[in-house]
C-alpha cells in the first residue's frame, strides 16, 4: 500500500548548499548515498527530494563534495539524503580526497551528535560486469560502514530502463548470490531495491520509506575517527585504500620491468619504432605510478582531523553544532562556531599530536620488487621509483632520416617525439605494437600480469594483441633465416658436385 506523501515546496526550504547542521530539525533522518561515479546518485536524490543537485554525464563526474539534499517528507517523517563523490582512479579528484571528504564529513556529523538513519549503495544494473572501479567503490562502502551498520543499508540498482528485463534480472541474481559482490552485504542485513526511474517519484519514495523505522547508528569510520581518535589513514577504509594503492604500485612496477626488458631487446635489434612505442607506454606507466604514490603520501600525510571533530567524544545533541561543508580538498571547512563548552573540552581533551614516526608507520610506501633485475637486495628507496627511462640509441642503420642533423637525438627522452618523420626499411607495425620480452613470451598465460584498470587495462589488452602480432612477426623472421641456411647448404652441395664429378670422370678415364 502506498501511504500519503508530502513533498516540501522548494520555496519553503533552503538551497542544499546553504544548509548547515544548525538548520537541521532534530528529527530529520539522514541517509548517506554512496556509489561509483555516474550510477545515478544525484538523479535519485533529486527525484525523491526535489533538490537541484548537479547531474553529471555518464562519462564525466559531477560530484566533488558532500552535498545535502533539501528536506522532504514521507509519511510525516522528514528526510535528507547526503550525496557523495565516488571513487574513480581516472577522475580528476584523487581517491584520497574522496575518502577524506566523506570520512571528515561523517566524523563531524557524529561529533555533533548526528547519526545516520541509513546508508545507500547505488549500482547501475546496466554495467555488464563489476569492473575494478565498481569493486573499489563497493569495498570502500563496506569498509566505511562496517558489518554492524549494514542492517541499516540498502543497495539500489538503477538504470532498469536501459536493460532488457531478463538480462537485468540475471545480473541482479548474480549480484545477489556472489560472495564477492552483494551477498556479504545482504547476509549482514542490507536490503536490495530496484529503481526504475520511469516509475518516477513513487518508486524512489518506496525505497526511502525503508528507512522510516531504522535505528540510527554510527558507521565504522565514525566510531574509529571519533570514538577511537584514529587518523583517516588508520581507519579500516584508509588501510584498505592504502592496500589498493600498494597493489597498483606493484602492478606498475611489474609492467615497467617488462617494458624495460622489451625496450632493451628492441634497442639491441634496432627496431626503433617499436622501441619508441614501448617507451611511450613506459612514460604512461610512470605517470600513473607517480599519481598513485602521490595519493598514497597524501593519505598518510593527513595528520589529524580538525580539533572540533575530536571535541565531543561523547556526542551531546544539545550543544550548538558546527556547520561543516567538506571542501574539494577533502579538509572540512568549519563555517559555524563551536559552543564554549566544546571549546573548553577541545583544548583539554584533544589528543596530543602524534609523533611523526607513528604517522610514517602507516605512510611508508611498501617496498616493491626492484625494477631492473630479480635481485631482492636493492635498496628500499630504489624500489619506490623506476629510475630513468632508458634512452633510444642514435638513429640506427637501416633507416633514412629526413635530416642528418637529428643524429643522436634519440638519447634524450623528450626529443624522441620531436624526431623527424622516418622511413623504415621494414614494414611498420601498429602504433602500440611491441615485441614480447623473453620472460613475457615464455610465461604461462595464468602468470601473466594484469595491469591497471580502466583505460590502462584496455591499453594492456591492446598491447597484448600487439605483442602476439609482434611475436608472430618474430617467428616468421626466424623462419626466413632458416630457409636461407637451407639454400646456402644446397648451393654448397651443388658447387661441390660440379667440381667433384668431372674430377672423378677424369681419373677413371686415366685408369682405363
Ligand atoms: N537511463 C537512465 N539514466 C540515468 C539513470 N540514473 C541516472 N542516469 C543518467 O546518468 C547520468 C549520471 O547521473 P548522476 O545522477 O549525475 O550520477 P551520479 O552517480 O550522481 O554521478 P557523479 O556525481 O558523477 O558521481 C545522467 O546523465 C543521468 O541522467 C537511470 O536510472 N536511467
Ligand atoms: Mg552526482
Amino acid at each position: 500500500m502506498v501511504r500519503s506523501v508530502t513533498i516540501a515546496a522548494p520555496s519553503q526550504i533552503m538551497t542544499p548548499t546553504s544548509l548547515s547542521l544548525k538548520d537541521q530539525a532534530a528529527d530529520e533522518r539522514f541517509i548517506l548515498v554512496l556509489g561509483q561515479n555516474g550510477v545515478g546518485k544525484s538523479s535519485f536524490i533529486n527525484t525523491v527530494s526535489n533538490s537541484p543537485l548537479r547531474i553529471g554525464s555518464a562519462l564525466a563526474s559531477s560530484a566533488e563534495k558532500v552535498e545535502i539534499s533539501l528536506p522532504f517528507f514521507i509519511d510525516g517523517q522528514c528526510f535528507r539524503l547526503v550525496d557523495t563523490p565516488g571513487y574513480d582512479e581516472n577522475s580528476e579528484k584523487s581517491e584520497t580526497d574522496v575518502l577524506n571528504t566523506i570520512s571528515s564529513f561523517l566524523a563531524s556529523e557524529y561529533t555533533n551528535g548526528k547519526q545516520l538513519a541509513g546508508v545507500v549503495y547505488i549500482h547501475s544494473i546496466a554495467s555488464t560486469r563489476m569492473g575494478s572501479t565498481s569493486r573499489r567503490n563497493l569495498t570502500m562502502f563496506q569498509k566505511l560502514c562496517g558489518r554492524r551498520a549494514l542492517r541499516n543499508a540498502a543497495i539500489i540498482t538503477t538504470r532498469w530502463d536501459q536493460v532488457k528485463g531478463s538480462t537485468a534480472t540475471a545480473r541482479e541474481t548474480e549480484l545477489r548470490t556472489k560472495s564477492t559482490l552483494f551477498k556479504y552485504l545482504l547476509d549482514n542485513g542490507a536490503t536490495l531495491f530496484r529503481y526504475d526511474r520511469t516509475q518516477g517519484l513513487i518508486a524512489a519514495q518506496t525505497i526511502v520509506r525503508h528507512f522510516l523505522n531504522t535505528s540510527p547508528m554510527p558507521l565504522l569510520v565514525q566510531r574509529e575517527m571519533v570514538d577511537e581518535g584514529k587518523l583517516i589513514a588508520e581507519t579500516t577504509a584508509g588501510i584498505e585504500l592504502q592496500k589498493d594503492f600498494r597493489k597498483r604500485m606493484e602492478e606498475s612496477h611489474k609492467t615497467m620491468r617488462q617494458l624495460k626488458e622489451e625496450f632493451h631487446d628492441l634497442k639491441t635489434e634496432n627496431d626503433i619504432p617499436a622501441a619508441k612505442d614501448v617507451r611511450k607506454e613506459m612514460i604512461n606507466v610512470k605517470e600513473r605510478f607517480d599519481k598513485v604514490r602521490e595519493d598514497c603520501r597524501k593519505l598518510t600525510d593527513i595528520k589529524t582531523a580538525p580539533q572540533s571533530m575530536r571535541i565531543l567524544i561523547s556526542p551531546t545533541p544539545q550543544s550548538a553544532p558546527v556547520a561543516i561543508a567538506a571542501s574539494t580538498s577533502g579538509a572540512p571547512v568549519v563555517t559555524g562556531r563551536s559552543t564554549p563548552t566544546a571549546q573548553v573540552l577541545g583544548t583539554q581533551s584533544a589528543p596530543p599530536s602524534r609523533p611523526r614516526s607513528r604517522v610514517n608507520s602507516l605512510g611508508t610506501i611498501p617496498a616493491l620488487p626492484p625494477t631492473g633485475s630479480q635481485s631482492k637486495s636493492r635498496s628500499h628507496s630504489r624500489a619506490n621509483s623506476y629510475g630513468s627511462i632508458p634512452a633510444l640509441p642514435p638513429n640506427a642503420p637501416g633507416m633514412i632520416t629526413s635530416t642528418p642533423l637529428d643524429k643522436g637525438k634519440g638519447r634524450e627522452i623528450t626529443p624522441i617525439d620531436a624526431q623527424p618523420q622516418v622511413t623504415f626499411t621494414r614494414p611498420r607495425a601498429t602504433s602500440l605494437s611491441r615485441r614480447p620480452s623473453r620472460r613475457e613470451s615464455s610465461a604461462p598465460p595464468a602468470t601473466r600480469h594484469r595491469r591497471d584498470s580502466g583505460a590502462a587495462r584496455h591499453r594492456e589488452e591492446d598491447t597484448r594483441t600487439a605483442v602476439r602480432h609482434s611475436s608472430s612477426r618474430r617467428r616468421s623472421s626466424k623462419g626466413d633465416d632458416h630457409s636461407w641456411d637451407e639454400l646456402r647448404t644446397l648451393l654448397f652441395v651443388g658447387v661441390l658436385l660440379l667440381v667433384l664429378v668431372p674430377m672423378i670422370q677424369r681419373s677413371r678415364s686415366v685408369v682405363y
